[in-house]
């Protein structure tokens, strides 16, 4: 079980953020050698403080139950609060697959809002694939674009909504690499950009000048059999500046990115310890 999740996760069989600290709660309290457990999934994928943080609140206080219930509540939280960005005729573009962002778009639909949304498909693995067919399950008017199309895809929308893997001390927003690329577009448009997160994505090493590792994954994910002499760049992520967002949408509220992060620090002060 332990090293299939750690093998899932690393293969995107398991993606998103959210669901990589889930997948690996579930199997940290599975397993019997618990600091095995740790040392495996903490490091499965580079770029995800969420994981690291679920697993060392697990450490120390060995509570998966408390931290479920948490989970629960604060996923509410930030669907109530992402819910009501939304309004009637509203475009919405969105970038990879987060499922915070489509849990919010799935209750804005149940609140009976109309709007469409728009979505770049993400290359190498076509997250945004996965985006298109959960909205449309949820009988939500999706339109996918190619990501080159992105200046298409947000021209005339009203607001840009994406997740995070990591949110750094500076106030920096990683997310799936295009994000800094479209929130520039869509700053180019007027259109605000909302990041929608749960608040244990903050990488509190960041606050100790350390800087987040970006993951690059395998070079074959891009082109299996190159010429020689190509180089390839197959970053998974990239950092979006804090002055392209206009807020974090999270279970403590809505924020801009500084007073996030003050926040954050304020109400975790296990993660420091
Ligand atoms: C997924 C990605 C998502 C965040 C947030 O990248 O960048 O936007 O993880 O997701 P990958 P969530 O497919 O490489 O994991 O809101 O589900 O936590």
């Amino acid at each position: 079980m332990l090293d299939k999740v750690v093998a899932d996760i690393k293969s995107l069989k398991i993606q998103g953020s959210q669901s990589v600290a889930e997948a690996a709660m579930r199997a940290w309290v599975k397993a019997r050698n618990k600091k095995e457990a740790y040392r495996k999934l903490y490091a499965a994928r580079p770029t995800e403080p969420f994981l690291r943080n679920v697993l060392d609140y697990l450490m120390k206080h060995d509570d998966a139950d408390a931290l479920w219930e948490k989970f629960a509540v604060d996923k509410q939280e930030i669907i109530k609060l992402g819910a009501g960005k939304i309004r009637n005729d509203m475009i919405v573009y969105t970038h990879c697959h987060s499922s915070s962002v489509n849990r919010i778009l799935v209750e804005a639909k149940k609140q009976k809002k109309k709007f469409n949304v728009h979505a770049t498909e993400t290359r190498p693995f076509f997250q945004g694939r996965i985006t298109a067919r959960q909205l449309s399950e949820a009988k939500i008017s999706v339109t996918l674009f190619i990501d080159s199309a992105a200046r298409l895809a947000l021209k005339d929308a009203d607001i840009m909504m994406i997740g995070a893997d990591a949110i750094t001390a500076d106030g920096y927003v990683i997310n799936k690499i295009g994000s800094e690329l479209m929130a520039t577009v869509a700053k180019n448009y007027g259109v605000p950009v909302y990041v929608c997160t749960h608040s244990w994505k903050f990488d509190p090493k960041t606050v100790f000048e350390f800087e987040e590792e970006i993951e690059q994954r395998s070079v074959k994910e891009i082109w299996s059999n190159p010429p020689r002499g190509v180089k390839i760049s197959n970053y998974a992520f990239e950092k979006v500046h804090p002055d392209l967002i206009t807020g974090i949408i999270s279970e403590i509220g809505v924020m801009k990115p500084e007073n996030f992060v003050s926040e954050v620090e304020k109400k975790n002060a296990w993660m420091f310890g």
